[in-house]
């Protein structure tokens, strides 16, 4: 087996969710190729080290333009904060390194088109880490409609709930609360959690023509970690959103870190003219169908558990009715990179798709922003 060599940016959440996944991906998945953990970098050299320690990284680095220049990594994965994603990219794509960026892209499209000019110029294999997309319901979620089994598409919707940011008193800035900092974050819950929503809606329904938003920030000045000082909010906490796609269908997203009780709900239903889809996270390994075709007398919403060797990965985990979870999409992500690596066919989602998410929040901010309905761009 060929070693495929790591070097990781950042040790916050996201570095734990792919770290896992780079050590689980070779027990699960036949592959050529297996990651090698060989250098985690952050600017705190203690933190670096505990990190390397917990998770098998073979060396540290403290500068990561002093990672980009070692010939002895393959693969540059970018899990720092939204606001250094375009410089790190750009420099690793012209080093001729493979990239995986987290999501979203870039703090806007226009940074975001840069990225994607980079990797297009170094001919770099690149990929966001839209996860969703591999919960084993959704991707089955896809084939169904891909088979044209909704027929034409009516309506979809969505929303991605949260209530942590409710207390007054969270600061914003600095470690997992950059967040809640405009200038390290580029959005609120539009780029963090709609981003999520529309990678996926683009997905399953195609692109969107036009959208038409509103925002709000609750509260409106908070301390900020790094200055001590009570500083203005320029992230939205909510962001709806009302959409056209380009298939003709209509759509509502909504996003919010103030829905008091909600976690993660991040939800999506589908609606066709032979039937209907439906997925929750809280209830990831479940798929709502409804069927039109069924016999009128037993015609119902129809709750499939995705678990079977037939639906997606999962021949790959362990048996029939046996359930896996969130850290896996991140092993599917790792193990559909590979074997793009491998057959010289690029996993999505691309820079390109994360480009086309940033059109889509770009568009959403700047009608919340106008009132008015906005068109979006789209991808050359
Ligand atoms: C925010 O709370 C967050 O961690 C997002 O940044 C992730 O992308 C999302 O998957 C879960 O929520």
């Amino acid at each position: 087996m060929k070693p495929l060599r790591i070097g990781l940016i950042g040790y916050g959440f996201m570095g734990r969710t792919h770290s896992n996944a780079f050590s689980q991906v070779n027990n699960f998945f036949d592959l050529q190729h297996r990651p090698v953990l060989k250098a985690i970098c952050a600017r705190d050299a203690g933190k670096a080290k505990a990190f390397a320690a917990k998770w098998g990284y073979e060396s540290i680095e403290t500068d990561w333009r002093r990672l980009i220049e070692r010939d002895d990594i393959d693969v540059i994965d970018v899990a720092a904060p939204n606001n250094v994603h375009a410089e790190i990219a750009i420099a690793a794509a012209k080093a001729g390194k493979a990239i995986l960026c987290e999501k979203p892209l870039a703090l806007n499209g226009p940074e975001a088109e840069k990225m994607v000019a980079a990797v297009t110029k170094a001919k770099v294999p690149n990929m966001v880490w839209y996860n969703y997309r591999r919960v084993p319901a959704i991707t089955f979620a896809k084939q169904l409609i891909d088979e044209g089994r909704l027929g034409r598409i009516f309506h979809y919707r969505a929303k991605f709930l949260q209530d942590w940011t409710i207390n007054a008193d969270l600061p914003q800035g600095g470690a997992g609360l950059w967040r809640l900092d405009v200038k390290v974050a580029g959005s609120g819950v539009t780029g963090d959690l709609l981003a999520h929503c529309i990678d996926t809606a683009l997905w399953l329904n195609g692109t969107i023509d036009t959208v038409t938003a509103t925002t709000e920030t609750f509260i409106k000045q908070r301390k900020h970690a790094l200055t001590g000082k009570m500083e203005k909010v320029g992230i939205d906490d909510a962001s709806l959103f009302l959409a056209r796609f380009s298939n003709g269908s209509l759509a509502t997203f909504e996003s919010t870190r103030y829905a008091r009780g909600h976690k993660a709900l991040n939800t999506f239903e589908i609606n066709g003219e032979n039937g209907s889809l439906a997925w929750d996270l809280h209830d990831l390994h479940r798929l709502q169908v409804f069927d039109y075709k069924d016999e009128g007398n037993v015609r119902g919403w129809k709750s499939v558990h995705i678990t079977d060797g037939e639906h997606p990965y999962m021949k790959n985990w362990w048996v029939p009715g046996l359930q896996i979870g969130y850290a896996e999409t991140f092993v599917h992500q790792v193990a559909d990179f590979i074997k793009g690596l491998e057959t010289g066919k690029m996993a999505s989602p691309t820079f390109k798709d994360g480009l086309a998410t940033d059109y889509v929040t770009d568009s959403v901010l700047k009608s919340a922003k106008t009132g008015r309905w906005e068109k979006v761009k789209k991808v050359k």
